[in-house]
């Protein structure tokens, strides 16, 4: 029992505490450990098989479990345990762990657990001959060896404190902060720490003072034991019993803190629930007091430990009780990447780059709008397509007009191409988003997807300043149908009614209309050959967008070009079409439409004739 922990310590940490695992395996790779501290993780609620962590640069898996048994059947040679329960079951873990022979340390991290449990974990923690470290603690720390959980704080802090390798001074202390402290000190008035123990806060620890101090006394490489206690409890006049026995004989540097709680007229509790004084022997200065006189290297004040502590390290240090050996070169720390962005430290070129929103900050942005803001103000669906598609809020007529676009693509009954698709898609059992996407797969030149060709050839044909007749014949030379012209049902004399809508609200609220006012006049020429060669709905959007974009004055001729180009046309009736297709989808469901098939007299079978 004399030494807890050494190089190869192997533990399981009982939680799920990645970041402390983290830091352990840190640790390890800083002392330079051929293996990970952390053999497995035990969390009862888990269903992972390994948690991924860093070792060193690289990448390693640690196993782990759901029960205990499974862990120690698995890693024999596991002989510590890092229990992180919550204060709830901090007790019902631990008693189970000691269930387990081969465990020699569990070291308790849980604040809170009642006094009545954590004797009970020590009656039975002594029966089994099982150190318990805490409740209530950050662990323990040997340096060059083995860290309890997150003893030792950041990596950079324990470079500075030196413990990656091992020093001459064991420390023992209820402060898992003031280790870090005594980390320090040691670090600069000595060789360093061999060993350090946070026993915890609490009234009834697990180990007290005593325990691991008789442990330094029995250990020769720790060469100076240095106490540190505080207001309550009588532990440390258990230590000044074993130095007036004999048993302790190495030099001891000690100090109570809470010498203050003197200067109040009630008594003080300090931030443990043990650090209150019961009694006048349970003060730190009686405690100060009768440490000093029983021969232990007491200062004045906590101040004044680093001297104390340096003038008896030069002693041993002269009569060559400790020998110094060359110090190792500083091992380097990976630094954790989103640690050192945030200090500027590093950088990194960007994979993606992103305009339109940002969900970073408190808010939700949309091209900048606070996602507030997009309701205060009321903008609409359209309002979001304005910032999320043109990174802009456009004029409220133009919000408008693409929220009527949407509105009025939205369905064209369930016998469209796309519709069809979806249904069927829906009737094979398929789900939503499988018969969303089977029916929007569907909207390309020939249906639905007919705008951003319409944008273009009628923008062409206007700009070249072609006559409706001309921008006709050149198509029908060039043997090619005018996107926007046509309809399988509707005709002059069976009227879209949409494209009514689009006309008459251009006419209502753009300030331009010229690409749909040219566009109708291509329709009198194409409708004079068929009466079905209608401006239909693809071909009114497209010419009413373009009018938009060039009257509102919100886009260069550049940019208008470049999002007709990139498929914004298409996108908007796409994103219309999106809530029949869905509609088709549910509305199947609920019908609890069968398999389709389509009948066999729909099919006229010419297999094996000469096409
Ligand atoms: N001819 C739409 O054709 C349709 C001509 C043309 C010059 C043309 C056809 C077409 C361009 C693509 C387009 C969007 C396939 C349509 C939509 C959304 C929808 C759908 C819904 C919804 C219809 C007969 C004669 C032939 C052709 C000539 C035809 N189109 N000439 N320019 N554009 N248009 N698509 O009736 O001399 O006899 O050989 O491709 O804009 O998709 O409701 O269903 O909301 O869901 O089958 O509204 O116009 O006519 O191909 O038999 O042609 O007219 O050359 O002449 P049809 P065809 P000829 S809106």
């Amino acid at each position: 029992m004399t030494e807890l922990f050494h190089r190869k310590t192997r533990a399981f940490v009982y939680g799920m505490q990645m970041r402390a695992c983290q830091s352990m395996l840190d640790f390890d790779n800083l002392c330079g450990r051929e293996t990970p501290s952390v053999a497995g993780i035990i969390y009862p609620f888990g269903s992972a098989k390994s948690a991924k962590l860093y070792w060193g640069t690289t990448e390693t898996l640690i196993p782990q479990y759901q029960e205990v048994s499974k862990a120690v059947e698995a890693h024999p040679e596991v002989d510590v345990v890092v229990n992180f329960a919550s204060s709830r079951s901090a007790y019902s873990s631990t008693m189970e762990l000691l269930e387990f022979p081969q465990f020699r340390a569990i070291a308790i991290i849980a604040e809170g657990v009642p006094e009545r449990r954590a004797r009970e974990i020590m009656l039975k923690a002594k029966e089994k001959n099982v150190v318990i470290i805490g409740p209530a603690t950050v662990g323990g720390i040997k340096p060059g060896c083995f860290k309890i959980g997150n003893t030792g704080g950041m990596m950079d802090n324990i470079v500075a404190s030196k413990l990656y390798r091992p020093g001459s001074v064991a420390y023992v202390s209820k402060s898992g902060g003031m280790s870090n402290e005594l980390n320090n000190i040691i670090a600069q008035t000595t060789n360093g720490v061999y060993e350090g123990v946070a026993i915890g806060g609490d009234r009834y620890p697990g180990t007290t003072f005593i325990d691991h101090i008789l442990r330094y006394q029995a250990d020769p490489k720790a060469k100076i034991i240095v106490l540190l206690g505080e207001v309550g409890g009588v532990e440390e006049y258990r230590v000044i019993e074993a130095i007036k026995a004999g048993t302790i004989t190495k030099p001891i540097v000690a100090w109570c803190i809470g010498t203050v709680a003197g200067k109040f007229k009630t008594e003080v509790q300090f931030g443990h629930a043990g650090s209150m004084a019961n009694s006048q022997l349970e003060t730190a200065a009686s405690k100060n007091k009768a440490m000093a006189d029983a021969g232990i290297l007491v200062p004045k004040t906590f101040e004044e430990i680093p001297e104390v502590l340096s003038e008896i390290y030069q002693k041993l240090l002269k009569s060559g009780e400790i020998v110094e050996t060359a110090e190792p070169e500083i091992p380097k720390i990976p630094l954790d990447y989103n640690w050192a962005r945030q200090l500027g430290l590093v950088r990194k070129p960007a994979n993606f780059v992103s305009t339109i929103s940002d969900d970073r900050g408190s808010e939700l942005s949309y091209a900048g709008m606070p996602i507030s803001e997009v309701f205060q103000q009321d903008i609409g669906i359209g309002g979001v397509v304005s910032l999320l598609w043109f990174r802009r809020l456009l004029p409220k007529y133009c919000l408008e007009f693409l929220e009527m676009v949407i509105m009025l693509t939205a369905d064209h009954g369930p016998a469209v191409s796309g519709a069809m698709n979806t249904i069927i898609t829906t009737r094979a059992g398929k789900d939503l988003i499988s018969s969303l996407v089977s029916g929007l797969l569907t909207i390309g030149p020939r249906f639905g997807g007919a705008l951003d060709d319409s944008a273009r050839e009628f923008s062409n044909a206007f700009s070249k300043g072609w006559s409706p007749r001309e921008f006709v014949d050149t198509m029908r030379k060039q043997n090619k149908l005018i996107p926007g012209i046509g309809h399988k049902v509707k005709s002059r004399n069976n009227p879209d009614l949409r494209v009514e809508i689009v006309k008459e609200f251009v006419k209502k609220n753009f300030p331009e209309s010229k690409m749909i006012n040219y566009a109708i006049t291509v329709e009198d020429v194409t409708t004079s050959k068929k009466d079905n060669l209608i401006l239909n709905v693809d071909g009114a959007v497209s010419c009413a967008f373009i009018d938009m974009m060039h009257s509102c004055g919100a886009f260069s001729d550049e940019e208008i070009k470049e999002y007709l180009a990139n498929g914004v046309l298409n996108g908007l009736f796409t994103l219309g079409r999106t809530i029949g297709f869905i509609g088709h989808h549910l509305d199947q469901k609920r019908l609890k439409s069968g398999l389709y098939r389509h009948p066999w007299d729909d099919i006229t079978y010419l297999v094996g004739e000469k096409l």
